[in-house]
């Protein structure tokens, strides 16, 4: 009996395989993914060559930073409102202290661009509501507090004045709007949400047709059962946005298809421009390598999950530099963008911690960003010692070493028969050219020079590619 079950299950799964293989055909999709592999324009090459961006989280909460009523909440400073069960009335009111007269957008742009961010995404409205420039749309904003100046409008100037793009973070989600709903129950709900997805709708096109420089949208809290039933919307919003500003990126954490699925639609194909899933992680850089079949982008926190300013610093480990150089490149090594957040306090200025932490990353940046800006996956195999980049307009790969092993070897694998190494050489003194030693086919060691390392150091390899492969010795036979 068992057997005769075990032969059906088998033959079921047999069946199912077949079946599954047959599905293969798509759904049709009317919100679904509209473009398919990566984006070959301008504006899309200019995105991906930036690789590294600063993310500022600005809003109200910068104010109390994590502290409620003399009590310090551990969960994300942005959260506050809704981990000390703060009402909406009495978080709102909080614009009224809203006056960072300390705040000096010249002075944010110079960070960022000594740090080596090519671009910057601004918080210009997050969960809380608030927003940083005087919208039509609701009086909950910059304009009608104390300081009354468009933060934006400074930041957009400042910024692009250093050459730095400016990309809009948009988070649907609103805790301060009426009409928005967590998921749509009956009519009413369904009323009032239409009537929200006009306000956000309205407020996009007026972010992209004011602000003619934004470069990038990046959507936020599209999460709930209301967005997931309303794909059309977020269709509807990538679209206009493309027609205000032709050329516009826009990530895929805004869209849901006709049956709500999102960041990738029931198909299976990425939605947006590129992938914005990975946040506070990175992808592996062995196992997850079909990352580089798209354009993503990673974000990070410094301290464990602080996005907006919390007074306290060490609530959690903060990562140091040399830890986010190392994800910089790790992202740039897997065709990715890195995304590195701040927090800037109530009075405008950013934390001493956050200004020590961005200069030692330029300090790196300043000697090496030849193997982060217009670089992508190299093709060669990982290796202990570090990660692989390759520049897209040279060609030349780089190995960016963190782990120098006791042996002084490093070793290298070509990736097919037709790449062969013609010269090695330190990126910080390219005279001084490195033995190599071919060992197997395709397999290299490199020998470093007798001297210590104090920073993560690159390695520059020159290659040709009309090799025809080292020598096959043979296989042992087993
Ligand atoms: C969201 C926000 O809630 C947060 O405050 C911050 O702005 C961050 C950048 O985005 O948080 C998320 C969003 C998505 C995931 C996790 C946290 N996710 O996909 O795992």
């Amino acid at each position: 009996m068992r057997t005769i079950v075990k032969g059906m299950i088998a033959a079921g799964m047999l069946f199912s395989t077949t079946l599954h293989a047959q599905e293969k055909k798509k759904v049709a999709l009317q919100y679904g993914a509209h473009q398919f592999g990566k984006r070959t324009d301008e504006a899309m090459e200019h995105w991906r060559s930036d690789r590294f961006g600063q993310f500022i989280h600005w809003g109200l909460y910068a104010i109390p930073g994590g502290v409620w009523n003399g009590k310090t909440y551990n969960y994300a400073a942005e959260f506050l409102k809704s981990s000390a069960k703060v009402p909406t009335a009495t978080w709102d009111s909080l614009m009224y202290q809203f006056n960072p007269t300390q705040f000096d957008a010249k002075a944010w742009a110079k960070m960022a661009k000594q740090m080596g961010a090519k671009y910057m995404t601004i918080t210009t409205k997050h969960h809380e509501g608030f927003c940083l420039w005087p919208s039509s749309y609701t009086s909950f904003n910059v304009g009608n507090t104390p300081y009354k100046k468009d933060i934006l409008k400074q930041l957009v100037e400042a910024y692009n004045a250093e050459g730095i793009d400016v990309h809009f973070y948009y988070s649907v989600l609103d805790w301060h709007h009426p009409d928005w709903r967590y998921d749509i129950k009956n009519a009413d709900d369904s009323i009032a949400f239409r009537r929200y997805l006009d306000f956000a709708y309205n407020q996009l096109k007026e972010l992209a047709t004011n602000y003619p420089t934004v470069k990038c949208f990046w959507f936020d809290g599209t999460w709930d059962n209301s967005i997931k039933k309303n794909g059309w919307w977020t269709w509807e919003v990538e679209k206009m946005l493309k027609q205000v500003r032709p050329g516009v990126i826009v990530n895929s954490r805004l869209r849901a298809d006709d049956f709500g699925a999102r960041h990738k639609d029931s198909n299976g194909d990425l939605m947006g421009d590129y992938e914005s899933g990975y946040e506070r992680r990175l992808p592996d850089p062995v196992k997850d390598i079909q990352v580089t079949n798209w354009d993503w982008e990673a974000c990070m926190t410094i301290p464990e999950n602080q996005w907006g300013y919390h007074r306290e610093w060490n609530l959690s480990y903060t990562k140091t530099p040399l830890e986010l150089v190392e994800m910089i490149v790790h992202t740039t090594s897997m065709g990715g963008n890195f995304l590195l957040n701040f927090g800037p306090q109530g009075n405008g200025v950013i934390r001493k911690e956050e200004q020590a932490i961005a200069s030692t990353i330029g300090d790196w940046m300043k000697v090496n960003s030849e193997v982060i800006y217009n670089c992508d996956y190299a093709g060669w195999k990982k290796q202990d010692w570090g990660y692989f980049t390759k520049n897209k307009a040279t060609g030349k790969v780089y190995m960016v070493v963190f782990n120098v092993p006791i042996s002084g070897i490093l070793k290298v694998q070509a990736p097919d028969d037709k790449t062969r190494i013609s010269k090695t050489y330190l990126l910080t003194n390219s005279s001084q050219q490195l033995a190599i030693k071919e060992t197997t086919k395709n397999q290299f060691n490199i020998y470093l020079p007798a001297q210590s390392f104090k920073e993560p150091f690159v390695i520059v390899l020159e290659t040709t590619e009309n090799g025809k492969g080292g020598k096959q010795y043979q296989d042992a036979k087993t």
